[in-house]
């Protein structure tokens, strides 16, 4: 009985000390057995038993007799870190989700941008109509098939996870329809588009930053959901103390529905990651339009440089 409750609170310590947030909340160790009440002995095996059908765990070079019997618990020497809750954003308005390092991030959200009669026959238009295919990427020198469909509109070529989207200057009308009414809400202009087709819940875009070189300084990207509803999340970037470890970062969720229009905003490149996960329940088809400025990359610059070390999308 001593050796299996022993057992018990070992097994509970394991558990506690393999997960990294609990363990800076509780710290302790083994604290000396208590000592036994007069007249108590230590349980000895029943003579009668065979010894050696059941050596027990002793014979693993765990004695049962010197596992102390209790659990101290200490003050943290570490301060606990709480992880942030993740914030939602679903209402229409603009919204400044940090200020810094780079400057303020921003976000403007407004849903219903195009009403869903219109955004129903433009979603089935772009699905049947748009040149889709799927990209090749490379990490580590290795290739691999990105997890969704897209199609790339502008003048110059656009590179990212080492490899290129070919300039098309053959804009579909319903695109170019499309970018008047962003440019009009926005008051900026787009000269590029990166189209994005989710084909159900298992496409997807891994986190990273839209932060090459070729999209400028503080890109402002204009992003226009149509389809079935995604959920858009962001992390902040960690500080360099946290060793790129975004456990402690703000996460922020957007979900994403039919007709939406998302911007990203000042430093929101800089400073945040963004993503569209997997999900694994049905989701129908989504397209994502993300319409952005792309400038000409300097001489002897390498396509698809990152302004700052950030994750790769896949
Ligand atoms: O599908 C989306 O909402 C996000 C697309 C995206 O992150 C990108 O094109 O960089």
């Amino acid at each position: 009985m001593a050796i299996s409750a022993s057992y018990h609170l070992w097994i509970t310590k394991c558990d506690i000390m393999s997960d990294k947030r609990q363990r800076a909340r509780v710290q302790g160790s083994w604290a000396k057995p208590l000592p036994r009440p007069s007249g108590q002995t230590a349980s000895v095996p029943n003579n009668n038993q065979s010894k050696s059908v059941n050596p027990g765990p002793a014979s693993w070079g765990f004695r049962p007799q010197k596992i102390p019997q209790t659990f101290e618990f200490h003050q943290p020497i570490k301060p606990v870190r709480d992880v942030p809750p993740e914030k939602v954003i679903e209402q229409a308005g603009d919204y400044e989700i940090s200020h810094g390092p780079s400057g303020i991030s921003r976000l403007r959200l407004l849903p219903g941008f195009l009403p869903p009669e219109q955004a129903d026959w433009m979603f089935s238009k772009l699905l049947a109509e748009l040149p889709w295919s799927q990209k090749t990427n490379y990490k580590h020198g290795e290739s691999y098939q990105e997890p969704r469909l897209t199609c790339w509109y502008g003048e110059l070529p656009y590179t990212y996870s080492q490899s290129t989207m070919a300039a098309n200057t053959q804009w579909h009308p319903l695109l170019l329809t499309l970018r008047e009414a962003v440019e009009q809400m926005t008051e900026c202009s787009f000269n590029s588009l990166l189209c994005n087709l989710y084909r159900d819940g298992h496409d997807s875009i891994s986190w990273h930053s839209d932060n090459e070189v070729s999209l400028g300084a503080k890109p402002t990207i204009a992003s226009l959901s149509l389809g079935d509803t995604r959920v858009f999340s962001l992390r902040k970037q960690p500080p360099p103390e946290e060793n790129g470890d975004y456990t402690y970062m703000e996460q922020i969720r957007v979900p994403l529905s039919h007709g939406t229009l998302l911007l990203m905003l000042g430093a929101t490149q800089d400073d945040w990651q963004h993503q569209v996960a997997k999900e694994y329940h049905d989701r129908g088809p989504r397209i994502n339009l993300t319409f952005r400025n792309i400038y000409p990359e300097p001489e002897a610059h390498r396509p698809g440089t990152k302004l700052q070390f950030t994750a790769k999308r896949p």
